[in-house]
């Protein structure tokens, strides 16, 4: 399961933001993506490196969420927007052939994704989440593997994921699962 795990963590929400990225490199995530909502620019870009470099020398693909300028300072391997974020022709002019995931929240905005070309697409809330500010209605399991089976680009499963409904959402098939307020369960729960 942990090879399936996207790792998003909090700049502002975790405690201490490095140890935690450490934690998920360890324990062998396939995937870390780093968000800081209102963090000053100098703070996001020096984390942003330090995060960088260690992804690096573990040899894990390493996501900014929201900024694609800081996302080609530090050489990211990948950007990922929201439906209010950056188009993604507008970012593919900043960030160049970097992959870019999509947040998505229904069946259309995963199609239209995929159809402007993005790289990787990511579907929730699947389930119940504390995270996000005003969330998109929850869309449960069937609906993400409706998607799943329309799309053929990667699905990041994304809102609520915790060790306990882990296997069932890769079961509905995606590729990965993403969490970011149960983040450290996973490792606890590690063998
Ligand atoms: N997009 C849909 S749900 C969500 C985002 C960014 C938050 C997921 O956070 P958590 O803590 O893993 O439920
Ligand atoms: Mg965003």
């Amino acid at each position: 399961m942990i090879d399936s795990l996207y790792a998003i963590v909090d700049a502002e929400a975790a405690d201490r933001p490095l140890a935690l990225v450490f934690q998920a490199l360890n324990a062998g995530c396939a995937i870390v993506q780093l968000r800081a909502k209102r963090l000053d620019d100098v703070s996001f870009l020096e984390i942003a490196k330090r995060v960088r470099s260690a992804c690096s020398h573990a040899g894990v693909p390493f996501v900014i969420n929201d900024r694609a300028d800081i996302a080609r300072l530090v050489g990211a391997d990948g950007l990922h927007l929201g439906q209010d974020d950056l188009s993604i022709e507008d970012a593919r002019r900043v960030v160049g052939d970097m992959q870019i995931g999509v947040s998505t929240h229904t069946l259309e905005q995963a199609a239209a994704a995929q159809a402007r070309g993005a790289d990787l697409i990511a579907f929730g809330p699947v389930f119940a989440t504390k995270t996000k500010e005003n969330p998109d209605p929850v869309v449960g399991l069937r609906t993400l593997e409706a998607v799943c089976q329309a799309v053929s680009r990667p699905i990041v499963a994304i809102g609520g994921i915790t060790p306990e409904n882990a296997a069932e959402t890769r079961l509905a098939g995606a590729r990965y699962i993403a969490a970011i307020s149960a983040l450290p369960r996973f490792f606890e729960d590690a063998p």
